[in-house]
Order: structure tokens, then sequence, then C-alpha cells
């Protein structure tokens, strides 16, 4: 139980329901954290031989279950008191029966161990749009984990104490049992509960579960999105700033993308990082402002270079925490594509990741630290789509943007344990994110779009084409930045487009795009057939809900029957 001392700090309110949770795990003893631990806890794992201290500087592994090491979707839930609020596309569970039966699964779950209490601040400190929440844990890696990955710090109590709304997250190891995984959102209650699970994106509760899913919940009801969304701030050679966000699928490229080199074709451009996974978006004066909830980087280890992002390969070389990557047997983390003179004793999984602070980034924009974040003026959805798609079109409005957004399909990744390399759709790439009702989460979209008087343009991108022998038809990665460029001169209004069915493709005899004129037509090739089929398919997709918007199934109609004509 909780000591009087603590309790003074935590208020009767917080106290009280903490104790609730500790009378049912039974822990050894609590402790709350106040963002100065991490030491304390990289020694205790050490010392229990859960961590493996690496060659590189403060760099450590920690390795999870096999069955544990991606996020479940199939133990994901949304726990409204109507299944219709949580939506065709969420697994549904009854709040009072689960919440039963999860309280039998916390049973005793913390006996011998210690509760980390951790409060934690999402966003900007002084932002008007940041939020406050209390995640309790039994396990020293998911804690280590937030006090990199959110702001952990004691003003998170103050302001609850002051009254301030809050989310309450309880995650418990239990026995990591797959059968009895559950992740389980009560967005009503701002309330999670995370059982039998350590991975990432189940068990650190301020990334996807409080950051998108009770966020989203909450967007909708004050007017702003919570998105699956990175964000980069781009400085032109003329020093003038854009603000660019983009939702891809997990295992997409987001990160590669918020932390793009300018190579020397790009003299005196910069890009700065706002966010890598998720951004809060709010409209002030008619435009689109966008802040990052999180403090640091939960990314993806296996395929990163110093070829493919020296940027990101510089940062993580100290004062990270490694998962499921692979070792050498000079101690140095490995994964598929990094080099090495030493022995390799054990490959990386496919999803093996790096836990970093945002802070150690060295091209971090200082819109980070600004309370109502970064001016977006333009928004990227992309995929993972060897056909069809062309590497980079403009949509005609607004409402188009939504609709393509809405249709998104990507081919499925490790990030899932579920249903790898499928065609999957994922709208706005916030299908496994979202705390409701999908048609309603595209409604809401048009309607944050009407509020806007300055809209960011709406863009698609696909990296991922390729050709007749499966190979990649552009190289991604630092080239992406002649997309990026072309981005912006289209917003400006510098460059003619062709006009296509669609949306507006780049005029590519025009504007340099670093590669022969045979493989660009390759990749803006629009293949009418295919595109009726994906409207078609995108239809039955639609059909899922109840009431999807009118105004996306007519802007679908005229699509069609421009790519008809
Ligand atoms: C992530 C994911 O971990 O999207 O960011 O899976
Ligand atoms: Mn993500």
């Amino acid at each position: 139980m909780l000591t009087k001392k603590q309790i003074e700090l935590l208020g009767e309110n917080l106290s009280k329901k903490i104790e609730n949770i500790a009378r049912i795990t039974n822990p050894k003893e609590i402790k709350i954290l106040i963002g100065n631990e991490k030491e304390f806890l990289i020694e205790k794992l050490l010392k229990e031989k859960r961590l493996v201290k690496l060659k590189w500087k403060n760099c450590y592994l920690y390795r999870t279950k096999p069955y544990d090491a991606a996020r479940s979707e199939a133990s994901t839930y949304i726990a409204t008191k109507k299944k219709e609020d949580a939506g065709p596309t969420n697994n549904w569970l009854d709040p009072k029966r689960i919440r039963k039966k999860l309280f039998k699964i916390l049973k005793n779950s913390m006996k011998g161990k210690t509760m980390y209490v951790v409060p934690y601040i999402l966003g900007p400190e002084k932002s008007p749009y940041s939020k406050v929440g209390v995640m309790l844990t039994d396990n020293e890696y998911v804690a280590l984990n937030e006090l990199i990955l959110a702001k952990v710090t004691k003003k998170a109590i103050l302001r609850i104490k002051k009254g301030e709304d809050f989310v309450f997250g309880i995650h418990s190891t239990c026995k990591l049992d797959p059968k009895n995984r559950y992740i389980v959102h009560f967005p009503g209650k701002n309330e999670i509960i995370s059982v039998n699970t350590e991975y990432g994106g189940n068990a650190i509760l301020t990334k996807k579960c409080h950051s998108l899913r009770i966020a989203s919940f909450q967007a909708r009801k004050e007017g702003w999105l919570a998105e699956h969304m990175m964000a980069i701030q781009v400085i032109n050679p003329e020093k003038e700033s854009f603000g660019i966000s983009a939702a891809f699928p997990s295992m997409c490229g987001k990160t590669n993308l918020a932390t793009i080199k300018p190579e020397k074709e790009f003299k005196n451009w910069k890009v700065k990082l706002l966010s890598d996974d998720i951004i809060w978006i709010h409209e002030k004066e008619g435009k689109a402002y966008a802040i990052n909830p999180e403090y640091g980087m939960f990314g993806v280890a296996n395929g990163t270079n110093e070829k493919t992002n020296s940027n990101i390969m510089k940062t993580i070389k100290q004062d990270t925490i490694f998962t499921n990557v692979g070792l050498t047997k000079n101690l140095e983390p490995w994964w598929d594509g990094l080099e090495t003179k030493s022995k390799i004793l054990e490959k990386a999984n496919p999803n093996s990741r790096f836990t970093v602070s945002i802070l150690k980034y060295q091209n971090l924009s200082k819109y980070f630290f600004d309370p109502f974040g970064l001016k977006i003026d333009a928004i990227l959805f992309g995929s993972r789509r060897k056909e069809l798609f062309p590497l980079v079109f403009e949509t005609f409005s607004w409402e188009e943007g939504v609709l393509f957004g809405a249709m998104l399909r990507s081919e499925t990744t490790a990030a899932v344990i579920e249903n790898y390399k499928q065609l999957k759709n994922d709208p706005m790439a916030m299908r496994p994110f979202l705390g409701y009702n999908m048609a309603k989460y595209f409604l809401h979209w048009l309607k944050f779009g009407k509020k806007l008087k300055e809209k960011p343009r709406i863009f698609f991108v696909n990296w991922f084409r390729r050709d007749e022998k499966g190979n990649f038809i552009w190289p991604g990665f630092n080239k992406n930045m002649y997309v990026i460029k072309w981005i912006i001169e289209r917003s400006k209004g510098k460059v003619n487009a062709i006009k296509t069915p669609i949306g507006f493709i780049p005029n590519y005899d025009e504007f340099d795009f670093g590669m022969e004129k045979e493989k660009l037509e390759k990749l803006f090739e629009i293949d009418k057939e295919a595109w009726l089929k994906e409207f078609s398919d995108a239809r039955k997709f639609f059909s899922i809900f109840q009431n999807f918007p009118k105004v996306l199934s007519k802007k679908l109609d005229e699509l069609e029957e421009r790519m008809k004509s």
C-alpha cells in the first residue's frame, strides 16, 4: 500500500485509485517514478539478467518472447456500452463483463513485484493541447521505455490534483500467456488495461493506447485530430519553412521519412523532425498545427543502416534500448542490413526496435517545444503497394484527400502478429488505432477540414511500386527528397502538373526526379482497369459502415466517372 508521504504527493483521489488496483494485484511495494529513474531500472534489469549490456555506449538489449514481439490486433479491444460506438473495424467488448474478467486475471498478478506508478505529460509541457495520465506497471522494461517515450514528471500529478482530466492505465505482465492477452480501452472512462504482454505497442500505454486510441476519442469530442502520422519541418534554400505530415501504416517508412537527410542534390535544404509516429493536430486561426505527444522514438531497427538512414544511426549509437535485435560475438546489436566485422550469433526479429529519446536527435525542429506546434502545409497518405499507386499525386480537394485516405490499403508488415503480407484496408493508417466508429471518424475529418481556412493540400505517395521482376522501381529513403521538393513547389504553385482522373501528377519532363524517363513512366502509369477494380473494392469495404458519409460516396462516384470517361 502507499505510504503517507506517497498519498500526500498523489492526492486522495489518485491514491484511492492506485490502492484499489494494489489491493487486487498485491505488489510487494509501490514506487512512484518522477522521471530520473532510468539508471536505477537499468541496474535492476541487468542484475536480474533481463537486459544485455551492449558494446555501444549506454545501449542495452531486451528480449521479449517470440510470440510477444509485435502488436496483437486480435487481442486489442474497445469496450463501449454500445457495440456500434466501437464500429465494425474494432474488436468490441462489453465494459462490465470484460472488467470483471480482467480483474480476475489481475488478481495477485504483481505478487512479489514492485508496482511502478508512472505519471506523465503528453505533448509540450506548457501546451494547451497537452494531456496527462498515470500508468501503473509491474514491468521494469515497460517503465524504462515510458521514461524515454513520455515526459514522466511530478508536474503531471500536480495537474491531476488541480482537477484536470487524466487517463489511467493499468499494465500487468502476468504470465505472458498469449491466450489471456488483453489490451482493452475504455474510451468513455479514460481507462486502459493491458495484461499478459510486454511488447511496445501493447504495453507501453502512453503510445498507441493513450496517444491514439483514447486520444482519438477525445479529439472527436473536442474538435481536433489524433493521427498515426510523422511530421517534419522542411526549410528550402530560400529559408522558407514548410510543415509536412504523413500517415503510413506501421513499418512503411514514417521514421525514415521523418529523419530524411537531404543529400548533395539538395544543398541548402534542411529537414527538422517534429514526430516520427504520432501527432495531434489542432485548428488555430483557420490553420492546422501539429504537436508531438511523445518524447522519444520506438523505431524499427531492421533495415536501418548508414546508407538508408545515417541520421538515425548516429542517434541510436548511444543511450538506446534495443528490443529483439540480433547480437554479434562482440556484443554489438545486429539486424538485416547492418555491417559488422564480428561474428553474428543471433538474428533479429523482423520487428526489432530501438527506443531512444527524441531529444538525442540532432535535427529536432524548434517547433517540437512550441506550445502550439508546427503549422502543417501538406498532408501525405501513403502505403506499401507494389502496383497501381503512382509515386506521388495531389488530390483535387480536402474531400477527395479524405476519400483517398479512407481508401488506403497496404501490404501488411511484421509490426503486427496477425495476417503478415496481405493487402489490408487501413484508412488513414489508423485502423488499428482508432478508439471509436470509423464512419464517424471520416465525418470528423470532413468537419475538421471545414474549420480550416488555409487547408493543407493532401497528397498520396507510394515508395513501393515494383517492376515485372519484382524489384522496387523507386530507390526511396533519402531520394524521397525529390518527392518532398515537388510537394513543396506544388503547394507554392511553382510547378505545373498533369491532370489525371485521380489527381495531379508531376510533369516529370519538367521536374527532375533524378531518374530515367522510362522508369518514371512506369512509376506514374495509370492503369484504368486496375483503378476501377480498386474503386469497386473500396465500395465493398465502405459498405461495412452504417453511416458512411454521403459526401465521400458522391466523391467516389465522381472519381469512377472520371476514370471511365
Ligand atoms: C509502432 C506501430 O510501433 O505502428 O509504431 O506498430
Ligand atoms: Mn506506429
